[in-house]
């Protein structure tokens, strides 16, 4: 398979990472990481280094920068590890006026040393201004929304860019636009979802490790590196970690069918995961970012990803606080001796309440107690043995009960979703909860289910072409129960215990 044949198969193994060609907004040198040798060359090194890529791939790389930037090229090269390191200014020897940032990360027995031209000096102040007022903003917001608000508000004060996008990935790698800031003239896609083989698994391992990815111009041709003598037939680099790697030609597709002319991306990290990007579009052109404005973002998103994590983390705190306070007044209830059946009769709002249930029901070998809204008690009694087959842990939750036992759809308005709990003890006891259906309507960018087509002679695979909205009905589902509504129901298996061996030991009692 030549460079720029994908099929649909391969989309997961993407060779993303490899190339062998690079972005032409800055210049990329090859060095053999121990005789220093240039193997490569390419990129902008006209304008950046004053001679073509062919003339720069025969030099040293010391007549290439002026004296007082020798010992700056030393540093890059010692210190180049698998991630790039700490950025220096070095000025070309062919104009020691002009000032280029340049960071270098190794690749098996090479350094890589990428060059981008610097942000004049007059404008970093500006710079540094408008970042300290974007952390003060954004340490600002004490709730979710309005920290995604601010950050793509900031993002696109900062970048300039029409469109800013907070994309946040669902379990499943498809993703929403959860917050935007845009030029008015736009239509909003906020509130729509777009399908995981949009950023594939390489792509989205790429952005995990690299935390900023710029596509300033999708028309400029992307050109392979000038080899060396002697270096025409090597294996093209890993470029993981080098900023100027070339944009895999499908995702240039698929922007030019977005009708977007450069891109920017930044990685949100929440745990270590990647949570989402901060997707931005701009359509009036191509739009370059110096490379101190992309470390301002990096630092930018990283805070960003910070507050993020720490509200996630109170608003999980809260909610486990509400569940907490739920099971202690429980606790309380489920005292005494009182048959399971009235105990389960008095506590049902309760326990319906735990975990934002519509109905619940108690199946104690196979006599019914329901309350709520739940279907008929011979249904009950089909979905509770049908989920004493699925259980784990003592366990089980689905939201599709639909798919995952047809004969249940008839009753989906009360029962979409289920979660069932076998509570210990004596024979087959179970307590279900029941959700009913919630009918959702998802906008989707595009045909979810047409997300790609694939050239049927070649296996070419090319994106869609039409991101218009695309309106999907979800039926048959409920909302999804979550870790903390199967964590909470779980606590109240000792107390359910608890109460059934009171029950036991007033029996013998009276036997007596
Ligand atoms: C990369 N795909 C990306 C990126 C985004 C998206 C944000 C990161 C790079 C960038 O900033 O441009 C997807 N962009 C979106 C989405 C929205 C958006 C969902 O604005 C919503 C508004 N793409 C495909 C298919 C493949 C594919 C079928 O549609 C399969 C091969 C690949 N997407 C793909 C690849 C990259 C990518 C390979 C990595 C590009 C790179 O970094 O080199």
């Amino acid at each position: 398979m030549g460079p720029g044949v994908h099929t649909v198969r391969s989309c997961d193994r993407e060779p993303v990472h490899i190339p062998g060609r690079i972005q032409a907004y800055g210049a990329m040198l090859v060095a053999d990481a121990v005789t220093r040798r240039l193997l490569r060359a390419g990129g902008d090194c006209e304008t950046l280094l004053g001679q073509p890529a062919q003339a720069v791939v025969q030099a040293s790389l010391a007549e290439l920068f002026d004296h007082d930037s020798q010992e700056d090229v030393r540093f890059l090269l010692e210190t180049a590890g698998e991630r790039p390191n700490a950025i220096r200014m070095l000025h070309p020897a062919a104009d020691p006026a002009r000032s280029l940032v340049a960071t270098a990360c190794r690749s098996g027995g090479a350094v890589l040393l990428e060059c981008e031209a610097a942000r004049p000096v007059s404008l970093l102040t500006d710079l540094l201004r408008d970042c300290q007022d974007v952390q003060t903003h954004l340490r600002l917001a004490t709730d979710i929304p309005a920290l995604w608000q601010s950050m793509t508000d900031s993002v696109r004060h900062l970048t300039g860019f029409d469109r800013v996008m907070l994309y946040k990935f669902h379990d499943d790698f498809s993703g929403e636009v959860v917050a935007e800031a845009m030029d008015a003239r736009l239509r909003p896609f906020l509130g729509h979802r777009y399908p995981a083989s949009d950023i594939p698994e390489p792509a989205r391992q790429l952005y995990l490790q690299n935390w900023l990815r710029i596509i300033p111009d999708v028309h400029v041709a992307q050109p392979p590196l000038e080899p060396c003598a002697g270096e025409e037939s090597s294996p093209p680099l890993d470029m993981t970690h080098a900023r100027l790697r070339a944009v895999s030609p499908i995702h240039i597709e698929y922007l030019k069918n977005m009708g977007v002319e450069a891109s920017l991306s930044l990685s949100v990290l929440v745990a270590g995961r990647l949570w989402g990007l901060v997707a931005c579009h701009h359509y009036a052109g191509p739009r370059f970012l110096h490379p101190e404005q992309q470390r301002a973002l990096v630092l930018i998103a990283g805070d960003f990803s910070h507050a993020l994590e720490a509200l996630l983390a109170q608003q999980a705190e809260r909610q486990r606080q509400v569940k907490d306070a739920l099971l202690a007044s429980l606790q309380g209830k489920i005292s005494g001796t009182q048959p399971l059946e009235a105990l389960v009769r008095r506590i049902a709002p309760d326990l319906m309440q735990l975990v934002d249930a519509e109905g619940v029901a108690l199946v104690d070998n196979g006599e019914i107690i329901a309350m709520g809204r739940t279907p008929a008690a011979s249904v009950v009694v089909f979905v509770a043995d049908w989920l004493s087959r699925q259980l784990t842990d003592d366990i089980h939750a689905t939201n599709a009960l639909g798919r995952d036992l047809p004969e249940s759809q008839a009753w989906r308005h009360l029962a979409a979703g289920v979660l069932g709990l076998r509570l210990g003890g004596y024979g087959n006891i179970f307590l279900l909860w029941f959700r009913p259906e919630i009918v959702v309507e998802e906008l989707w960018g595009g045909d979810p289910q047409q997300p790609y087509t694939m050239h049927p002679k070649s296996g070419v695979a090319h994106p869609r072409t039409s991101f218009e909205t695309f309106r999907l009905e979800i039926t048959g589902l409920c909302t999804a129960w979550t870790r903390h509504d199967m964590y909470a129901v779980k606590r109240l298996v000792p107390l359910f215990n608890a109460h059934m061996l009171r029950i036991a030991d007033a029996v013998l009692r009276i036997s007596e």
